[in-house]
């Protein structure tokens, strides 16, 4: 009798302390647990920080390039019949169709003259091409300034403000296309009678963006047969990325009739225009149409690809890679052999070559081709 109480006893206390340990384990799997949301936590957030703390970082002006348009100001208004184009007479080889035309859109001064820099540099016959930089108001004057503190080998520069070209504002704001509605009927009869008497040479314009240098003589794409497309640039889809399906909102009923998801995507940053192609097109009507529809942004979420993805779809001409490598503000695997065979390298991404946060295999790529040897220049300690 004795004996089995004595039994019971043991066995008792193995049932407790097994439940004990039991017990143990799952505090201690609820702390892991715990543990693990913590961490996860920290995580998303250190990667929320990081991702901001590089926007930060690519989006501000670095103070180098804010005292260079600081003083090129201060020179166009302490001489404004020197950089002035109030008055003047366009000159012709601005409208010339038989010249190679080039537009640039950028507030960044440095950007601007490095990428009209290397284009020139290039270039075999550098009086053949004309530069339109277009900037807004407020960096206007500097851009004057900088382009004529020297001769770019005769090429032609042409700056103007944003709010300057009056086709662009009205388009955009419907209201106001209606009020000029007369002056704009005017204007394209105009221009009809014009070409009508003048032998239209196809006029074709290559878009640079400001993050991009030239490294070769770009002529050659003005001699590409472009089939009757519109837009001629490089395509950039690998296995199932940089697709449509990856760009736009293909559950929305429009965008699933008129694309298809697996349609390679292009890039911007060096498109070749041909403007007659354009307007027979209709692309700037097409453009408006999905913006508007857009407006509640069921489409498309953000950016400027997906709405060009879109009014190009069917009038894109890829082009040969070589024409145009980009990358070189994120992506560091990109091979030299690439780079050297590139017509045109395209800091695409966060890291420009004008920040701190620049890829210092790309950076030199672009420094050599800044003008360091400018008195504006060197004033704001630009140095290598
Ligand atoms: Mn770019």
């Amino acid at each position: 009798m004795e004996k089995g109480v004595r039994e019971r006893i043991k066995t008792t206390r193995q049932v407790i302390g097994e439940a004990k340990e039991s017990f143990d384990n799952q505090i201690k799997i609820q702390k892991l647990k715990d543990t693990i949301f913590a961490v996860n936590e920290q995580l998303t957030k250190a990667k929320k920080q990081g991702a901001f703390s590089s926007l930060i970082a690519a989006k501000s002006i670095p103070k180098i390039l804010h005292c260079l348009s600081m003083r090129l100001m201060e020179e166009r208004i302490a001489h404004p019949e020197k950089y002035s184009d109030e008055g003047k007479l366009t000159p012709p080889e601005v409208e010339d169709p038989k010249l190679y035309h080039y537009a640039i859109f950028s507030d960044n001064v440095v950007a601007v003259s490095v990428v009209v820099n290397s284009a020139r540099k290039n270039a075999k016959e550098p009086w053949k091409h004309v530069f339109h930089v277009v900037t807004d108001k407020m960096n206007l004057g500097a851009m004057q300034v900088m382009f004529k503190l020297k001769d770019y080998n005769g090429a032609h520069i042409e700056v103007k403000a944003v709010e300057d070209y009056k086709f662009l504002n009205s388009s955009y704001v419907p209201v106001l296309r209606q009020l000029e509605s007369a002056n704009l009927q005017r204007f394209y009869f105009e221009n009809k009678l014009e070409n009508a008497t003048k032998d239209t040479t196809n006029m074709k314009i290559l878009f640079l963006d400001d993050d991009i240098v030239v490294q070769k003589d770009l002529t050659g794409l003005w001699k590409i047969d472009m089939d009757g497309k519109v837009n001629g640039a490089v395509e950039t889809c690998f296995g199932s990325f940089h697709r449509y399906a990856q760009y736009m909102n293909f559950s929305h009923p429009l965008i699933r009739a008129k694309f298809n998801p697996k349609a390679c995507a292009w890039a911007y940053g060096m498109n070749f225009f041909d403007l007659d192609a354009w307007r027979r097109e209709k692309c700037t009507e097409e453009y408006h149409y999905w913006q508007k529809l857009n407006e509640n942004r069921t489409l498309w979420k953000l950016g400027t690809l997906p709405p060009g993805l879109i009014t190009y779809y069917s009038t894109t001409k890829p082009l040969d890679k070589s024409w145009h490598v980009l990358g070189l503000g994120y992506n560091p695997s990109i091979s030299i052999d690439q780079i050297r065979s590139a017509a045109v390298v395209h800091f695409s991404g966060n890291m420009k070559p004008w920040l701190d946060i620049a890829m210092t295999q790309f950076k030199p790529l672009w420094t050599k081709i800044v003008d360091y040897e400018l008195d504006f220049v060197q004033a704001c300690n630009f140095a290598v």
